[in-house]
């Protein structure tokens, strides 16, 4: 049955940073696909408060509060998970900080952080939950990507190098771990409605015309847009996938130079 190959009763799911934005709608996504899902988060408030959200569409979550930068914190975090739920089957790398600085305004500090949680954490996280799929011959990871894996624009320099990095770090962990059967692939969101782009999209700043324009869909992306090519990438469905990003981003990516509205020339 084409059902049977999204259903994930009795897989193990992680999504860091999963307490709200697009981590969140992956969870309840992946959990009502049947996958027992657990989040992680530095806040315990945004962890106790995403329960009932969950809640909300039937997800019973178990919540582990470490930082994804600090590896015994991840040891400490995955080895809860692992004696109270079970060994992780899907890894969703999904958290994630930016910081819009210009480069020649932007500490270093600011820029390592940034390459920190991006880039070193799902490193961090990758490297002590793959063995376990390994010795299963069985895994599925997911790293949140970007558009700004392929392309930079100004003052996101820290955030376009990690994502950068993130693209390739999901190409060689497929060049390793392939043969374990593990699919390792990226999600590449275009511009998403959630917090990290308030910023960028309320109080009629001009990045909100440029994405409604440039957007061929003519709209922002919803989480649940990424939750739902989440779920093809944790799925059976995608076991021949590898290496690769899925790019959801209503066609921006795609287009060149259209303009929302304008007559079709
Ligand atoms: P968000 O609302 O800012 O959520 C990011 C999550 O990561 C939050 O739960 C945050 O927790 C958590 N986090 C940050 N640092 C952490 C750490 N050191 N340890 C553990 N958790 C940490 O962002 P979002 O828009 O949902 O984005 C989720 C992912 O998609 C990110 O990787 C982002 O780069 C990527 N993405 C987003 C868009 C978009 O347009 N929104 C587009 C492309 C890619 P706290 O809130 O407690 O800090
Ligand atoms: C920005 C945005 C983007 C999106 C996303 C696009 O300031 O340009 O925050 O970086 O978050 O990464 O794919």
């Amino acid at each position: 049955m084409i059902q049977e190959l999204f259903d994930l009763t009795g897989q193990v799911a992680l999504i860091t940073g999963g307490t709200h934005g697009i981590g969140m709608v992956i969870g309840k996504v992946l959990g009502q696909a049947g996958a027992k899902i657990c989040v992680n988060d530095i806040d315990a408030d945004k962890l106790e408060s995403c329960k009932k959200e969950y809640a909300n569409v039937g997800v019973d979550v178990f919540t582990v509060k470490f930082n994804v930068t600090d590896e015994d914190d991840v040891e400490r975090g995955i080895s809860i998970i692992e004696k109270e739920v079970g060994a992780i089957d899907i890894l969703v790398n999904n958290a994630g900080i930016i910081k819009r600085i210009p480069i020649l305004d932007m500490p270093v500090a600011d820029f390592k952080q940034v390459i920190d949680v991006d880039l070193v954490a799902p490193l961090i996280v990758a490297k002590r939950v793959a063995p376990k799929m390994i010795e299963k011959r069985s895994g599925k990871i997911i790293n949140m990507c970007s558009m700004m894996s392929i392309y930079g624009r100004n003052s996101v320099s820290a955030y376009a190098a990690a994502k950068g990095g993130l693209k390739l770090l999901t190409a060689n962990m497929t060049c390793e771990w392939a043969k374990y059967n593990l699919q390792i692939n990226g999600i590449g969101p275009g511009y998403i409605a959630t917090s990290q782009t308030a910023a960028i999209r309320e109080g009629n700043h001009p990045f909100n015309d440029l994405v409604m324009t440039r957007t061929p869909a003519g709209r922002w992306g919803k989480p649940e847009d990424v939750g739902n090519a989440a779920l093809f990438l944790a799925s059976k469905a995608s076991n021949f996938v590898n290496g690769h990003v899925l790019f959801v981003d209503g066609g921006i990516l795609a287009n060149f130079g259209y303009v929302a509205g304008e007559n079709d020339i």
